[in-house]
C-alpha cells in the first residue's frame, strides 16, 4: 500500500511511502547502504548539485532509506516534509545553527533537556544569540520578551525532567504575525500523543532515540515541518555545519520501531498511570508529576492536547536526595540508566545525570530540584513494575 495518506495512524506507520511490487516484492524496504550514488551523466550530475534534478547525489544530503522514513514521519507529524539525523542533538543543533544568527534573539522554555540547554548557553549563546528562558504560559510575560530581534521560540512540553507543559496552540496563536519559527521538542510524546504541527507549530524535532526507535538500540533525531525550512535545514545545518548523518541501517531500524509506535506508546501510558497513582498513594512520596493524574497541575491541558499522558513520571521522595538514591539503589528491574522510552523500564536522576550540565544554582532557577527522580516506564508487566516500586520504597 503506497498511497496510505488517508489511512490511520498505525497503518500509514506501516506502510506510508513503500509499495513493495516496486522492490522486487521485498515487504521490508531495502536498506541502501551507500555513501556515494553514480549519475548516469556528467550534466545530471551537475543538475544535482544546482538543486534542478532531484536524485540522490551523496548520503551526507540525502539516501533512499532515510528518505523513506523521513516522509513516513513528516505524514505521521502533519508535516510537509522531514529530515533524518543522528541523534536529537543533531536534530537540534542542525535547526538552530541554520535558523539563527548573530544578534537574534532565542526565547524558550523554562526548562529544557541537559544537553539542549548545554548548547544554547555554551554552544549557539556564544555565538552572539541572546537566549532567554520564559514561561511559555504566562502570555503576558512572553509578548513582554518578544523584541524585534526575536527569530525563534523553543520548548519542549512535556518538559525533561520537571513536566511542566505548553499549551502549544495558544502559544501559536499568541506569536502570530511575528517572524519567528515556533520550534517544539515532541520526544516525550512523539505524533501518536501530541502533534505540535496540528496546533500552529512550525517545526518539530524529536530524539528519535527513544520512543520512536523504542528499543535503546540507535540514536537518531528527527525535523518534521514546513518543506522550505527541513529543505534549508538539510542544506544548511545538516550538510555544511554539523554533518549529523543518520546511517541507513538505523533508519531501517528506526521504521521497525515506528511500525509498532501506537501499540507500545499505549502499553508505556497504562503502565505509567498506574505507577503514578501507586506512587501518588504513599506516604514517602513527597510531590509527583505525571500528566494523567487528576492532581497534575496541568492535567486539564493535558487531557486537551495529549492522546494519553505518556510513560514519563517525575517524583521526590519526603527524605529528599538521599532516601531517592536508596530508592534508586534498591530496584532490582528498572534499570539505572538515562534515555527514556525503551522496553525496559529506566529510574535516573537528573540532578547529577542529564541535567548535570545545569549549575545548582541554575537547577533551582529552571525548575528541577536535587531530589527529583525520573521513571521511563517500560513495557514489562504492570505487576513485576509495581512490586519493583514498592520493594524499593521499602528501602527508603
Ligand atoms: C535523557 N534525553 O533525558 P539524543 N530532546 C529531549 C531529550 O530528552 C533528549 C534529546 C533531545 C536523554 C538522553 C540521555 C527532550 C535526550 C537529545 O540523545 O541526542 O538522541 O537526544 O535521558
Amino acid at each position: 500500500m503506497d498511497d496510505s495518506r488517508h489511512a490511520g495512524f498505525s497503518t500509514r506507520a506501516i506502510h506510508h511511502g513503500y509499495d513493495p511490487l516496486s522492490h522486487g516484492g521485498a515487504l521490508v524496504p531495502p536498506v541502501y547502504q551507500t555513501a556515494t550514488y553514480a549519475f548516469p551523466s556528467v550534466e545530471y550530475g551537475a543538475a544535482c548539485f544546482a538543486g534542478e534534478a532531484a536524485g540522490h547525489f551523496y548520503s551526507r544530503i540525502s539516501n533512499p532509506t532515510l528518505a523513506l522514513l523521513e516522509q513516513r514521519m513528516a505524514s505521521l507529524e502533519g508535516g510537509e516534509a522531514g529530515l533524518a539525523l543522528a541523534s536529537g542533538m543533531g536534530a537540534i543543533t542542525s535547526t538552530l545553527w541554520t535558523l539563527l544568527r548573530p544578534g537574534d534573539e532565542l526565547i524558550v522554555g523554562r526548562t529544557l533537556y541537559g544537553c539542549t540547554f548545554a548548547f544554547l548557553h555554551h554552544g549557539i549563546g556564544e555565538f552572539g544569540v541572546k537566549i532567554r528562558h520564559v514561561d511559555l504560559n504566562d502570555l503576558q510575560a512572553l509578548k513582554a520578551a518578544i523584541t524585534p530581534k526575536t527569530r525563534m521560540i523553543y520548548c519542549e512540553t512535556p518538559a525533561n525532567p520537571t513536566m511542566q507543559l505548553v499549551d502549544i496552540a495558544a502559544l501559536a496563536e499568541a506569536v502570530q504575525g511575528h517572524d519567528l519559527t515556533l520550534v517544539v521538542d515532541n520526544t516525550y510524546c512523539t505524533p501518536y500523543l501530541q502533534r505540535p504541527l496540528e496546533l500552529g507549530a512550525d517545526l518539530v524535532v524529536h530524539s528519535a532515540t527513544k520512543y520512536l526507535s523504542g528499543h535503546g538500540d540507535i540514536t537518531a533525531g528527527l525535523v518534521v515541518g514546513r518543506k522550505a525550512l527541513v529543505d534549508r535545514i538539510r542544506l544548511e545545518g545538516l550538510k555544511d555545519m554539523t554533518g549529523a548523518v543518520l546511517s541507513p541501517h538505523d533508519a531501517s531500524l528506526l521504521m521497525r520501531g515506528i511500525k509498532t509506535l501506537a501499540l507500545r506508546m499505549d502499553r508505556h501510558c497504562a503502565n505509567a498511570q498506574q505507577i503514578a497513582e501507586f506512587l501518588l498513594a504513599q506516604p514517602q512520596v513527597e510531590l509527583i508529576r505525571y500528566p494523567g493524574l487528576a492532581s497534575f497541575p496541568q492535567h486539564e491541558l493535558a487531557s486537551r492536547q495529549m492522546r494519553l499522558p505518556g510513560g514519563m513520571i517525575a517524583f521526590e521522595l519526603k527524605g529528599g536526595i538521599e532516601a531517592g538514591r536508596r530508592f534508586m539503589n534498591a530496584l532490582q528491574l528498572f534499570a539505572r540508566a538515562v534515555s527514556l522510552g525503551d522496553a525496559e523500564s529506566l529510574a535516573q536522576h537528573p540532578a547529577s545525570m542529564t541535567h548535570s550540565s545545569y549549575t545548582p544554582k541554575e537547577r533551582a532557577e529552571h525548575g528541577i530540584s536535587e531530589g527529583l527522580v525520573r521513571l521511563s516506564v517500560g513495557l514489562e508487566d504492570i505487576e513485576d513494575l509495581l512490586g519493583d516500586v514498592q520493594q524499593a520504597l521499602r528501602a527508603c
